[in-house]
């Protein structure tokens, strides 16, 4: 618990069995689920992440790879089952420091903003630590990003450390993140047309001498630039041109299993998804939306 909040972190992981051992490990023994999503990994990650004892410790595992937006809207929903009030995302690899947890949870715990994120610029090392090749590309994104989500002051829109309210993923219809590369961006535009606060919070930037990324032009760079598209023209209609309308399809999400309300229009299910956390309704008979 943190300061009476009950925290789940959301460990996304493909192929990352030499370091989420030590992820799952460094996780405070304050925080109450920590929820490892083994995204139909070909190595050992399941395995190395079920060999740590640590109480509520989950290691959910997809039957297909569905990346690794899809692997945390996984974890958001068991974190909400779960009754959680804020569930945290740090990245199986080892990259984010768990010290810096507390901080990324404070402005929730202080009823400041729905949702925060880390800004690997707000320390000064980032310069020093952070590869050229990651600096340039994270800038360029972070300013096209400010202008596809709408939140026009954050900075360091790639950091994928993260904490969100139980409101802000109740507000969000998590089986629309986008499931790869570009979920952060694409999440950022779906928080604003819901409404909610965001805030930052500095996070260090660890990149040791072992990483290695899964980031390339085919899996990032593409799929980011048509996120940050898709995401403008899409917050600009529903903001501006959609003023009837719910902000984003909440109840298919918030309501638990067989009390979806009326009109709530239901997800289909997410292929490769255990089927306890299908989104709430799938494969139940469609209702037609509002
Ligand atoms: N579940 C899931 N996780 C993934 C997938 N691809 C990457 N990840 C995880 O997402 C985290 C971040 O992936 P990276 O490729 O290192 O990207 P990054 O850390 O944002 O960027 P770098 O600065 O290049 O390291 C790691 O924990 C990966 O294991 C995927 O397809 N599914
Ligand atoms: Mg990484």
């Amino acid at each position: 618990m943190f300061h009476g909040l009950r925290v789940a972190v959301v460990v996304p992981a493909y192929n990352e069995e030499v370091k989420v051992g030590a992820t799952v490990r460094g996780i405070p023994d304050w925080v109450d689920h920590v929820l490892v999503v083994d995204d139909a990994s070909w190595d050992g990650t399941a395995r190395s992440a079920r060999l740590v004892a640590r109480r509520g410790l989950e290691v959910i595992r997809h039957e297909r790879n569905c990346g690794v937006g899809a692997a945390i809207a996984t974890g958001y929903r068991r974190s909400l089952r779960l009754g959680c009030d804020v569930a945290c995302v740090m990245a199986g690899d080892g990259q984010m420091d768990p010290r810096d947890l507390p901080q990324l949870i404070q402005p929730i715990a202080d009823g400041q903003a729905d949702y925060v994120k880390g800004n690997r610029f707000l320390r000064p090392e980032v310069w020093r630590v952070m590869p050229p090749s990651r600096l340039v590309g994270n800038i360029v994104l972070s300013v096209l990003t400010r202008i596809s989500s709408g939140y026009w002051d954050l900075f360091d829109s790639q950091c994928g450390y993260t904490a969100a309210s139980r409101r802000a993923l109740l507000a969000l219809d998590l089986d629309r993140v986008f499931p790869r590369y570009g979920y952060p961006n694409d999440l950022l535009a779906r928080l604003n047309v819901a409404g909610l606060r965001v805030a930052e919070a500095p996070v260090r930037a660890i990149y040791g001498p072992g990483w290695r990324s899964g980031i390339t032009l085919r899996t990032a760079l593409y799929p980011v630039s048509w996120v940050l598209v898709r995401s403008l023209l899409w917050r600009l209609h529903r903001r501006y041109l959609c003023l009837r309308r719910p902000a984003l399809g909440g109840p298919a999400v918030a309501a638990p299993q067989g009390e979806l309300e009326e009109g709530a229009v239901l997800p289909e299910p997410a292929e490769g998804v255990p089927a306890e956390l299908q989104p709430a309704g799938a494969g139940r008979a469609a209702c037609t939306s509002a």
